[in-house]
């Protein structure tokens, strides 16, 4: 690639992320004239219309463009207003978003049928109980059963999340009596994903549906039926079959990789692939092989989502979060790069290729260009597993690149689940939210509030995550995190018990007492479900309202690009959460459309969407909310005479 610009003419890298570790590599791509996507975010001047969704493509009349700063005075070809282009816009974002939550959920089902079955033999039952109890939250009787008979009832039910053509999707029974009948009188419960990401095409093809207030109603159930469909089963089933997870101490950053080891990273979202290469990497014939060639063994790590699931479930280390893929590569010690699906950047196979890593594709629905594809099989997970292992191998023994390894290394706390904070609160006889609750209601705790998603080279990386979930603890509000923005906070050293003393004085006692950090880390972008049951669970242990609408807490995705994020908070926000996105937001202030989304969809009983790029301005938004519902609770009092108390005793102890 063509050296483009002097480095003086470019951007530093301390503006384009804040993960030294990162800089540090993007330093040295600028000097091996390879282009990452952290200079390719800055240099890309986003369409302005496109950026406030002000345009059209569904038919060739088109495009229509819009005018964002008068968005009255035009419509389109056909007539369409700015909402409706607007709405439909987000709608089939929306409808994208879930569609790959669903089909990821959709392949885990068929893996655990194929295990029911006996078909799949390199994968099994791990949590007899988990799967036991997820069996009764849908109502499914367990008493005197066979594992396997309360498996097939279990499987047969869940298959209905993706098929159902009527009726409700099966996990919208674990939401709040009062969110399901919310959904009920709205009309907007969910039947089957799989008609409902269907009816959501059909109903924004040019001449359809042009009322934004009934697309609103169709985009809430395709968003319902990722995260009470689609993302819940891939999280439920993947704990079965895989392990559910509880605390356990990894290390992030991209100091995990070892010059003297042949380095596989494993990056994309479905935990099988990875699940098979963890057994693979242990097999004694393979660590001979990598010794015969000179290295001391085999060293497996991951990236973004099912990178975040391995390293909750067994500990696995993890390199980075999706603004650090591409940079990686630049150490020159990757010896493969294995990818499934979602969120890999093509500029990974063009940076691999710059720094002869073997980028190696693995699902059918996923190939790359000019990488090389060896299939997974569920039924034969060996095949490509030893096949990537042996190029793995062999890219050591060649090694022609100068190695150069950033050495940080953050150990974490990972691992926490919506099970394990009932255990670790409630304790082993009593596990129960009620501690939680109590906890908020005497006002140690202000609220909960949810910092997930994804980094976006249009922001400085991982800089707002920090920012933004600092500003939360200080002002005790408890925070639990997936995906990228699990990872941001892990590697500025947060997810540890040690950092309770940035926590306001509160939420500092309670996790001194308990032993735990302030960031609870939940895992990978579908486990954002875990969030919806630890929200349900808190309005059944009582004392915090009726619904999920009533709760004291919050939502944000500081750093978000993907329209799966999309799909994640507009499920946050119409199953009762209000949810702010920094970056910016595919709408144009106000606009009808803007207003129901900001606005009116509060109204109508639901949570709300908020939209702020700076971290201390979206924290208060968030406390603000989680305040207004205190009020609202009749707990805001509480909260007062709890802190004069503590300051009282800090006083008295000094
Ligand atoms: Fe992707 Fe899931 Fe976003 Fe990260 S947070 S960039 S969606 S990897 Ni899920
Ligand atoms: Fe233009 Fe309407 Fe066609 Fe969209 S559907 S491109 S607004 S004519």
């Amino acid at each position: 690639m063509a050296k483009e610009k002097s480095e003086k003419q470019m951007v530093s890298v301390e503006d384009r992320t804040m993960c030294e570790a990162t800089q540090q590599m993007l330093t040295k791509a600028r000097r091996d004239g390879v282009i990452l996507d952290l200079d390719r975010g800055y240099d890309m001047k986003p369409c302005p219309i496109g950026a406030e969704s002000a345009c059209c493509k569904h038919c060739y009349m088109g495009p229509c463009r819009i005018n964002p700063r008068d968005p009255y005075k035009k419509v389109g070809v056909c007539g369409a207003t700015i909402d409706t282009i607007m709405a439909r816009n987000f709608a089939r974002n929306v409808a994208a978003g879930s569609a790959s939550h669903n089909d990821h959920g959709r392949h885990i089902l068929e893996l655990f049928r194929g295990i029911i079955d006996g078909k799949i033999k390199d994968f099994s039952i791990d949590d007899v109980q988990k799967l036991e109890n997820v069996a009764k939250s849908i109502g499914i009787d367990v008493e005197g059963k066979e594992v396997k008979e309360v498996a097939t009832e279990l499987c047969d039910e869940l298959e209905k999340t993706f098929s159902n053509v009527d009726g409700e999707m099966p996990f919208t029974k674990r939401a709040p009596k009062a969110t399901q009948e919310l959904w009920r009188k709205e009309g907007v419960m969910p039947r089957g994903a799989m008609l409902e990401i269907m009816e959501m095409m059909s109903r924004t093809h040019i001449g359809c549906d042009q009322d934004y207030n009934n697309l609103m109603k169709q985009i809430t159930r395709t968003a319902l039926a990722d995260g009470w469909g689609g993302s819940m089963v891939a999280t439920e089933l993947s704990d079965i079959m895989f392990g559910t997870p509880s605390p356990t101490v990894a290390e992030v950053n991209m100091g995990v990789l070892k010059e003297d080891h042949v380095n596989v990273i494993v990056h994309g979202h479905e935990p099988a692939m990875f699940e098979g290469m963890l057994a693979a990497v242990n097999d004694s014939f393979f660590i001979e092989e990598a010794k015969a060639k000179g290295a001391k063994g085999i060293n497996l790590v991951g990236m973004c989502c099912s990178g975040a699931e391995m390293m909750s479930r067994h500990g696995v280390p993890h390199a980075g979060n999706f603004g650090s893929t591409e940079a990686i590569i630049v150490t020159g010690a990757v010896d493969a790069m294995v990818v499934d699906i979602q969120c890999i950047k093509q500029g990974v196979a063009a940076v691999a290729k710059c720094y002869d890593t073997c980028m190696i594709t693995t699902n059918p629905r996923a190939k790359i260009e000019g990488a090389t594809h060896i299939e997974f099989d569920d039924h034969d997970p060996r095949k490509c597993t030893d096949e990537v292992l042996t190029k793995a191998i062999a890219r050591y023994a060649t090694r022609k690149m100068p190695i150069e390894i950033p050495k940080q290394v953050q150990k974490g706390v990972h691992g926490f689940t919506h099970e394990y904070i009932e255990y670790m609160l409630g304790g082993t006889f009593r596990g129960s939210y009620s501690p939680l609750n109590d906890n908020i209601i005497n006002g140690r705790i202000r609220g909960v509030a949810g910092v997930v998603g994804c980094t976006n080279p249009k922001v400085k990386q991982d800089s707002v995550h920090v920012a933004l979930v600092k500003e939360l603890i200080k002002n005790d509000v408890l925070v639990l995190q997936t995906g990228c923005s699990q990872i941001a906070l892990a590697k500025a050293g947060l997810l540890v018990p040690e950092a309770a003393p940035l926590a306001g004085p509160g939420l500092a006692e309670v996790c001194e007492t308990v032993g735990m950090p302030p960031v609870l880390g939940l895992g990978s972008c579908v486990d954002n479900t875990r969030i919806l049951i630890a929200a349900s669970a808190m309005v059944s242990a009582g004392g915090l309202g009726n619904s999920i609408a009533d709760l004291p807490v919050a939502g944000c995705a500081p750093e978000w690009m993907s329209e799966k994020a999309l799909a994640i908070g507009h499920y946050f926000v119409t199953s009762g959460v209000y949810t702010v996105f920094g970056v910016g937001f595919p709408s144009i202030k106000g606009t009808k459309f803007h207003d129901l989304m900001f606005d009116g969809l509060e109204k109508q009983g639901y949570g709300k969407w908020g939209v702020a790029k700076d971290p201390i301005e979206i924290a208060q938004m968030m406390i603000a909310h989680i305040d207004k519902k205190r009020k609202q609770l009749g707990i805001d009092k509480a909260r007062e005479r709890t802190l004069v108390d503590m300051s009282d005793r800090r006083e008295l102890a000094s």
